[in-house]
């Protein structure tokens, strides 16, 4: 796997598959999930009802995988981050789940590109270099990650861009 840091909107992104930081109604809301749903088109919004109906919400931590609609890449992979609130350990697993969660249905759908957000560092509040860290880790130490050919840290805001930047930097963790 190749780990690369870039700063863009994910929605404009040519991977198999880009991945959401959703909530966990799957029925759209601010953030990245607003516009990943506003430029996908109602396709999304259907698939995700259809979920709904089967298994009824997605918990923290927990992901599932919808076409993407309009949008260039093949799939969208909906994943629901932890609240901040007060954080706690248990706060960064859930997190943590979400990567791993996500890299299980990317793998089971044959994905060899694949990108994520900043999840849960916006509106959710988890504080950006926590979150960093524990993405990074998380998806560097996946089992099954040699599976995966490029994984974009897909960052929006300079803060995290920085933050990344620099976490790759310092770990040297361009693992191929
Ligand atoms: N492309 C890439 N990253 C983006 C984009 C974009 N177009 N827009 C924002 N970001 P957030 P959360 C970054 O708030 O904290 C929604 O209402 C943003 O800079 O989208 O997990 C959901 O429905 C930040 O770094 O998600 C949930 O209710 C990162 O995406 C709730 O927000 C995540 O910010 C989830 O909150």
């Amino acid at each position: 796997m190749e780990i690369q840091v870039i700063q863009a909107d994910i929605t404009t992104l040519k991977v198999n598959a880009i991945v959401n930081a959703a909530n966990s109604s799957l029925l759209g809301g601010g953030g990245v999930d607003g516009a990943i749903h506003r430029k996908g088109g109602s396709e999304i919004l259907e698939a995700c009802k259809k979920i709904r109906a089967q298994q009824g919400k997605c918990n923290t931590g927990e992901a599932v995988i919808t076409t993407a609609g309009k949008l260039p890449s093949e799939y969208v992979i909906h994943t629901v981050g932890p609240v901040w609130n007060a954080g706690g350990k248990n706060k960064e697993e859930l997190l943590a789940n979400c990567y791993k969660n996500s890299l299980d249905l990317a793998i089971e759908h044959n994905i060899k590109t694949i990108a994520f957000p900043n999840i849960s560092t916006g509106i959710y509040k988890f504080p950006k270099q926590l979150a960093a860290e524990i993405a990074i880790k998380t998806v560097a130490t996946y089992k099954h990650k040699d599976t995966i050919d490029e994984l974009y840290f897909c960052c929006f805001d300079q803060e995290n861009y920085e933050i990344y930047h620099k976490l790759m930097a310092d770990e040297n963790l361009n693992i191929d």
